[in-house]
């Protein structure tokens, strides 16, 4: 049972409520809700067997592509498998609540889309799209390459056949992680959601946020590095604590937009 203190979250919709332009960054404890284990997770997590270097980085595919292939694999049927949780569906209310949203996340499954999110940033790609290790072609995925034991090849150019995700020493795609930078730049109010804040430079998109004035919320069972600079730690798994912030911002507002123009 999850207790939050109605004067925290009233504070926290407040906040929410008043700002002009939010950013709500996820990471993959929001999708932890529904059944996709996160990464960092001593006992469950999806590195708990292995090294992270050794499945999602270059390095490792190159090393030993079946590997990284099978897990990949495996992966993409739990994400088909999810369902959006009450926390995915509570951003996506938001995003029809407040004049201005951006919603960014870390996350490689599509679950805030099929929550209803309108318009999501991807920092690290996703599980749902493939493409050539060598030359980028995309790679529409043909059902006998998910039970293989190793990638597909190029068209091509031969070369092998990977998800269009973000691996370790790899750059962020330039578009959206130019996207974030300004939404955090220009926000009053960043919500972050169900991440270690470990990695970078995603990691540091609170910190720019912070140094730009914006009040920070934190949503996350666990501590973070960020704690300390956030105003506002609302303690509790995202599929609770955002609904019920959510239900707060709307009370605050009156009716939703969307209602209005039905
Ligand atoms: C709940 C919950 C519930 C649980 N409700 N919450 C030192 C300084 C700066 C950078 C570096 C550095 N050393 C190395 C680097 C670089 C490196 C990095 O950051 N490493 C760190 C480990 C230190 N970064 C990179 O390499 C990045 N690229 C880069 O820097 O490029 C530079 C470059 C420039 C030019 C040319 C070449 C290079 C790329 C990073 C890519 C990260 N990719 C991954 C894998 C994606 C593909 C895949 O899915 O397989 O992205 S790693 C993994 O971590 C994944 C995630 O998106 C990311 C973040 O994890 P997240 O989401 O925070 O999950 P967890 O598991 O860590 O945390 C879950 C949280 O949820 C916890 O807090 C729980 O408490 C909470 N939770 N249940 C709410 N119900
Ligand atoms: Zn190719």
């Amino acid at each position: 049972m999850v207790h939050i203190p109605q004067e925290v979250l009233e504070r926290a919709a407040a906040l929410v409520d008043q700002a002009d332009r939010v950013v709500c960054l996820t990471g993959a404890g929001v999708s932890a809700e529904s059944g996709i284990p996160t990464f960092r997770d001593a006992q469950r997590g999806l590195w708990s067997r292995y090294r992270p270097e050794e499945l999602a980085s270059p390095e490792a595919f190159e090393a030993d592509p079946g590997r990284v292939w099978r897990w990949y694999m495996w992966r993409l049927g739990l994400v088909e498998q999810a369902q959006p949780n009450p926390g995915h569906g509570a951003l996506a209310q938001l995003a029809r609540l407040v004049s201005h949203l951006t919603l960014i996340t870390q996350n490689v499954d599509s679950l805030h889309e099929a929550a209803g999110s309108p318009e999501v940033v991807h920092l690290h790609g996703r599980l749902d799209r493939f493409r050539c290790h060598d030359c980028g072609q995309p790679y529409p995925l043909r059902p006998q390459d998910r039970e293989a034991d190793r990638p597909p090849t190029c068209p091509r150019c031969g070369g092998r056949v990977r998800p269009d995700v973000v691996w370790f020493g790899e750059p962020l795609p330039s578009q959206p992680w130019q996207t974030a930078l300004a939404a955090v730049a220009a926000c009053d109010c960043m919500l972050v959601v169900g991440t270690s804040a470990m990695v970078y430079p995603a990691a540091q998109l609170p910190q720019v946020a912070r140094d730009r004035g914006a009040r920070l919320l934190l949503v996350n069972p666990e501590p973070t590095p960020l704690d300390t600079w956030a105003e506002i730690r609302l303690s509790g798994p995202s599929g609770v604590v955002l609904p019920a912030l959510v239900a707060r911002v709307e009370a605050r507002k009156g009716r939703p937009r969307s209602s209005e123009a039905a």
